[in-house]
């Protein structure tokens, strides 16, 4: 894999490594902010997987390594009333998935690439990836994941982007 596009606001925030926090709260039993070395004391995994943006192209095995999702809710413990996660990132952007799909094995807080660590233009220090939805639904910069007991659009979703999301119905616009 060598040609990977760049897809985002046209804001690539630096974000140093000693100032960098994920901040995670909303209807969870212990809100957590972590430091960046505390994020790499989380289970790490290496998967790969593939990626699909709205403008038509894919990429196919993209080997991505970082925190589950479901570590993080490990560490959280969401309440019982959570059913969807908002993501806010570094740049001003955001997006939502209902916390099912987040607690999918594959969805990740990646901070390698195919081995190196993750590129700002790709969203490092941290970016989160969902590989069943389409490549929108995964903040790059992360800085913050809040639990909901409701849906809250982010910003594609709000300018006609599909809430779903899914990939394999090319279901992409609502
Ligand atoms: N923070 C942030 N995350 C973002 C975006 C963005 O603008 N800001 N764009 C999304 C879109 S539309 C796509 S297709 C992918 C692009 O990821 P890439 O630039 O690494 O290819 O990031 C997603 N995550
Ligand atoms: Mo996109």
């Amino acid at each position: 894999m060598t040609h990977f596009p760049v897809l985002d606001l046209g804001i690539k925030p630096a974000v140093p490594l000693d100032q960098w926090r994920l901040k995670i709260g909303g209807k969870v039993e212990r809100p957590a902010t972590f430091t960046w070395t505390e994020f790499l004391a989380l289970p790490q995994v290496t998967d790969t997987s593939d990626f699909h943006c709205v403008t038509t192209w894919s990429q196919l095995d993209m080997t991505w390594t970082g925190v589950p999702f479901l570590a993080i809710a490990d560490a959280v413990r969401p309440k019982r009333e959570a059913t969807h996660v908002f993501f806010k990132s570094y740049d001003g952007y955001s997006t939502n998935n209902p916390l099912e799909v987040c607690l999918d094995e594959d969805v990740l807080i990646a901070h390698q690439w195919n081995g190196a660590p993750l590129t700002v233009e790709h969203g490092g220090p941290a970016r989160v990836i969902v590989p069943k939805r389409y490549a929108w639904k995964g903040a790059k910069w992360i800085r913050e994941i809040t639990f909901l007991d409701r849906d809250i659009l982010g910003f594609w979703e709000l300018r006609g982007y599909s809430n779903t999301a899914d990939p394999w119905t090319d279901d992409r616009f609502s």
